[in-house]
């Protein structure tokens, strides 16, 4: 094959929790975990979702139909998980050598109590069948952290696991912490859209998005109205809530209700006041249920108000992204993606009822 095989070894993982916003804090834990072990980083397929019942029929979608693998190999040697098994595996990760390692934990809920239940049930089972790899003998830790920022866990994850004799970890899941840790979030300016999205992006702008146009994020679907139900002032904790409210427990601002799911005059206040900083001439909707478009268009009638509804979500956050104001959710990992790359980009987001900012 042409490419040559890395003798420092490899991290493979299955996004196997949550849907992508949750995918992509991993992601970027798992990047700065396989940068402190220096191990290539194998790109995994993105797991999209299609229905919650059996048989599945989860979409595999290769990392680069949505983003760029170069600008990624300037922070960390990366390989798409295709090249890999296509061309590496072959070889150097053949059927016999095929481990899975997972925490001692984790290991609890597989028959044997022995084993990493690595393709127990969905999206596990799927996600490897998608590459035909089955796994013959287990590999189990504890005492072991994601965060190899901390040089000591560098050096026990090297001696637990040598890569002369383990060059491929194979993780049943993503080797990071969720949400993502806050010395993390910059490395989001390495992730870059793909191309073909960008053009697409473009064309959805210049036909619809007179500019200056604000894009707004609206997450207010029935899984949503339950999360935020675990919300009452107590702890400022839940999903992406740490972008409001600020990461350290100690110092922590409180999360309230509204900025979880806010009412439909905070939504209109809060986009009023992003269209009158930025004088708007239109506004861009998101959202995986109610885009509001009637109150919407009442309230800006002077604006158009577009909203696209697109087959593949991550279409609408390349668009959040390229917005001159976004107004997003706090506890939506969905709209920290756009956070992350807008902040990357230094352009302006501000987010409901937050009182913080
Ligand atoms: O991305 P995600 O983990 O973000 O999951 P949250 C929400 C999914 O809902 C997205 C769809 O991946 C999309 O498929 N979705 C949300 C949207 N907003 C939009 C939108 O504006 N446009 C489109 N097209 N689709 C949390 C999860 O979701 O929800 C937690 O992280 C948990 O695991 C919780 O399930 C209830 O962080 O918003």
């Amino acid at each position: 094959s042409e490419l040559q095989w890395d003798s420092r070894g490899y991290i493979l993982y299955c996004p196997c929790m949550g849907r992508f916003g949750n995918q992509a804090d991993h992601f970027l834990g798992a990047l700065q975990f396989a940068k402190g072990l220096d191990r290539t980083l194998v790109l995994p397929p993105w797991i999209q979702y299609r229905h919650g019942k059996p048989p599945y029929t989860n979409l595999h979608v290769p990392f680069k139909d949505w983003f760029q693998v170069e600008p990624l190999q300037e922070y960390h040697r990366v390989l798409p998980m295709e090249d890999f098994m296509e061309q590496l595996a072959p070889e150097h990760w053949p059927p016999e050598r095929r481990k899975s390692f997972c925490f001692t934990m984790a290991a609890q809920r597989s028959k044997d109590k022995k084993s990493c239940p690595a393709k127990e049930g969905n999206p596990f089972g799927p996600f490897w069948d998608n590459f035909d790899v089955d796994f013959v003998s287990s590999e189990l830790y504890e005492g072991l952290s994601y965060n190899t920022e901390d040089r000591g866990m560098v050096d026990k994850w090297n001696k637990r696991f040598p890569p002369d004799q383990f060059p491929v970890l194979a993780f049943m899941g993503a080797p990071a912490n969720f949400p993502v840790l806050p010395q993390n979030i910059d490395l989001h300016r390495y992730v870059h859209w793909s191309d073909k999205m960008m053009a697409e992006v473009n064309q959805v702008i210049e036909k619809n998005l007179p500019r200056p146009f604000v894009g707004v994020h609206l997450r207010n679907g029935m899984d949503w109205k339950s999360a935020c139900e675990h919300v009452d002032g107590s702890r400022p904790h839940l999903f992406a809530s740490g972008q409001c409210v600020g990461y350290d427990h100690r110092t922590a601002k409180t999360l309230t209700k509204e900025m979880c799911f806010p009412s439909k005059k905070e939504v209109l206040k809060a986009v009023r006041k992003a269209v009158k900083k930025v004088k708007a001439k239109s506004i861009y909707v998101a959202t995986d249920n109610d885009p509001m478009l009637p109150d919407l268009r009442k309230e800006f009638d002077q604006l158009s108000v577009f909203h696209l509804n697109p087959e593949v979500p991550q279409l609408d956050l390349a668009i959040l992204g390229q917005a001159d104001h976004f107004v997003g959710n706090c506890v939506s990992t969905f709209t920290a993606f756009v956070t992350r790359e807008r902040k990357a980009a230094d352009k302006p987001t501000t987010f409901f009822a937050n009182k913080n900012k």
